[in-house]
């Protein structure tokens, strides 16, 4: 089995519903390694790129707004990439199917994920679904830097003249 990344979000109504040590817990059954974590306020762009295969479904504009945590009164994602074999399958497989309702109750989205009244799966959790889609999701989501060895071609730029905000 080929090494791969993987990854993962904790979306808000995970934080919110203070699912992200279960999360964890599950997670860490694979035996995966940690190779990145954030926690952030996620912007409209970035939930827009983010889900931009969506953009023509009817549900877009709320997946965003749930993605960007207007539903559930915070502006927190937790973003975590994973690394080991097989580790696309093998955190799909925890993490359970797109519509909470057909998860397997076992999974996390079956244990914890619901349906809107206005039809959004709020499914708890975001986990890549192929090597190409953890490619550009993990570039979206991280900075080289900001990730445990070198898992894709980097490049060095020069920059003249930055502002950078700094603590008071
Ligand atoms: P996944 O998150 O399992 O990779 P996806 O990429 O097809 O699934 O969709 C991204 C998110 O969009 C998904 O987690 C929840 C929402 N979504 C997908 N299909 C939906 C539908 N038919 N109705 C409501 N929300 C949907
Ligand atoms: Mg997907």
């Amino acid at each position: 089995m080929a090494v791969e990344q993987t990854l993962v979000l904790i979306k808000p109504d995970g934080l919110v519903k203070s699912l992200t040590g279960n999360i964890l817990s599950r997670l860490s059954e694979t035996k995966l390694v940690i190779i990145a974590s954030r926690v952030l306020t996620v912007s409209r762009e970035l939930a827009e790129e983010h889900y931009a295969h969506l953009k023509d479904k009817p549900f877009f504009d709320e997946l965003v707004h749930y993605l960007m945590g207007d539903l559930h009164h915070t502006h927190r994602v937790m973003a975590l990439v994973y690394q080991g074999e097989g580790a696309i399958a093998k955190v799909r497989q925890i993490v359970g199917h797109t519509n909470p309702e057909e998860a397997d109750p076992v999974s996390v989205r079956g244990a914890y994920g619901r349906i809107t009244t206005t039809g959004v799966f709020e499914n708890v959790v975001h986990a890549s679904s192929s090597t190409e889609d953890a490619e550009k999701e993990i570039k979206l989501w991280f900075k080289p830097d900001e990730v445990v060895g070198d898992i894709y071609p980097t490049r060095e730029i020069v920059i003249t003249s930055v502002n950078e905000r700094v603590w008071a």
